[in-house]
């Protein structure tokens, strides 16, 4: 059998470790990696450039290329330990705009795909159907002003849906890509948004009918490739759920670089999504501040990648979902051991943010942080205030007779210090010195501490990471002479 990446042998992974177990689950339960086709195929092409890639596959015919590229993937996969993958109905199948021939050449291509898949042991983590790339979505898929484009994009999400259930899929993800418009002036918003509704709510039934017990997704992005495009984030796609009757029934696929262009940081779609009960799954990968598009980067920030476990884990995993690298390797990484290098680099920052975030959790201090900020709302007051059953009028009453309440600090800078320190593995010689937040002010008082004052402000010094002796051994000796 053809090897396609001789040079591409050994272990590139450092960190990630399938078995290894973190915060009670497998890394590869936490994780489930998935290859994205249409990246792996990609060519390096810009809109200024040719393509730079250097691919196994390169000088096949037209009528091979097709067959060394999925088979080249899926020995891909097997190298890199990526035990799922993810495609579009046009990444498998020869350019065509025909219906009836998508539907041909996709029969043709789901045996291979079946069998290289279950040869290398890799599933399918989501199908999804492109209603972007022809011509006759220029205007839009579902909204797009014609009728005959909608039942177009209807016809490839069927089909696509057969062929997720077919190949076991465990998600469907439907990006609405084109769902958007140039300009409102040549735009009928109501329509655009309940035709819209219609087609989700058409896509949710045929998935019922056939049977497909997998997880329906949708994916959010701002901007890219219309000027404007509805489903923007979690909250908007919160919006048209809850509009069209349509919540259970879908949850968001989050994509980094997508929270990006909608100028939210990544932790926050998860973290909205988590919290609105939506969190499906992740297109990993990591965008750029710098410019305004999609560069679909290899996910290299290990405190993006922390945050996001961070997420994950409280979320209990995301299974059936998982972290697809929807991610490219850049235009001057062109050689085939490029691919082994930046599917390594990402599993291993999130494999490591796994590992980091377990240390948070597991440490406490961040969630008793939070805990403590909100514990007004496990008491009277807020208990009263959450049950909904106090009135403005009551609570003027309580206001006044209660004047003179005083916020605590948010610590955010001791916070984000904290968050470096498991980044870092540093020891925490910041935490020894720290003073327990109720007390510090009152402690310390307006009058200089002298010796007696210090007997009472140590039991409010937090001991637990602290043996005294390095108390007195590391502390500055400026703030020594201050304490004493
Ligand atoms: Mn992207």
């Amino acid at each position: 059998m053809t090897e396609y990446f001789p040079e591409i042998e050994g272990n590139y992974l450092n960190h990630y470790d399938p078995d290894k177990i973190v915060a009670g689950k497998k890394l590869r339960d936490l994780t489930r990696f998935s290859l994205a086709l249409w990246h792996f195929f990609g060519e390096g092409t810009d809109p200024f450039g040719a393509g730079t890639m250097v691919r196994p596959w390169s000088s096949a015919s037209p009528e091979d290329r097709l067959r060394q590229q999925i088979e080249a993937a899926f020995e891909f996969a097997g190298k890199l330990k990526l035990e799922h993958y993810a495609f579009h109905d046009m990444d498998v199948i020869p350019p065509t705009d025909k219906v009836s021939v998508i539907e041909k050449y996709l029969d043709g291509t789901v045996p291979l795909l079946k069998e290289k898949a279950a040869e290398k042991g890799v599933k399918l983590l989501w199908g999804t159907a492109n209603l972007f790339r022809d011509p006759l979505y220029v205007h839009g898929a579902a909204m797009s002003p014609y009728p005959e484009v909608f039942a177009r994009a209807a016809a490839q999400v069927k089909k696509m849906l057969d062929v997720t259930l077919e190949l076991e899929g465990e998600n469907f993800v439907i990006w609405p890509g084109r769902e958007g418009y140039e300009t409102l002036l040549n735009t009928d918003m109501r329509l655009s948004l309940d035709l819209f509704g219609s087609f989700l709510g058409m896509v949710a039934d045929y998935a019922k009918e056939i049977g497909f017990k997998g997880q329906l997704l949708i994916e959010p992005k701002p901007m890219e490739p219309m000027r404007f495009m509805y489903v923007s984030d979690v909250m908007s796609l919160y919006a048209i759920l809850k509009r069209y009757g349509l919540e259970g029934k879908f949850k968001a696929n989050i994509e980094a670089n997508h929270a990006t262009l909608a100028n939210r940081p990544f932790q926050h779609e998860l973290r909205l999504a988590r919290v609105l009960g939506l969190l499906g799954s992740i297109d990993i990968n990591q965008g750029d501040f710098f410019v305004g598009w999609d560069v679909d980067r290899f996910p290299t920030d290990l405190y993006d990648a922390t945050m996001a476990a961070y997420e994950v884990l409280k979320n209990g995993g995301i299974a059936p979902g998982g972290f697809n690298f929807d991610a490219k390797v850049r235009r001057g990484s062109f050689e085939p051991i490029d691919l082994a290098y930046a599917y390594a680099a990402g599993m291993d920052t999130v494999a490591k943010g796994f590992m980091v975030a377990e240390k948070i959790i597991k440490d406490g201090e961040l969630d008793k942080f939070m805990e403590d900020r909100y514990a007004g709302y496990s008491q009277e007051l807020g208990r009263k205030i959450l049950s909904g059953k106090v009135s403005l009028k009551e609570l003027e009453k309580y206001a006044l007779e209660h004047e003179g309440f005083k916020p605590k600090s948010g610590r955010q800078e001791y916070l984000e210090e904290l968050l470096n320190e498991y980044l870092s593995g540093y020891k925490r010689f910041f935490k020894r010195f720290r003073f327990s937040g109720k007390s510090s002010i009152e402690a310390m008082g307006a009058e200089r501490p002298n010796r007696q004052r210090l007997s009472r402000v140590l039991p409010v010094l937090r001991y637990e990471h602290c043996p005294s002796v390095y108390l007195a051994v590391l502390q500055p000796p400026q703030r020594l002479v201050g304490l004493l």
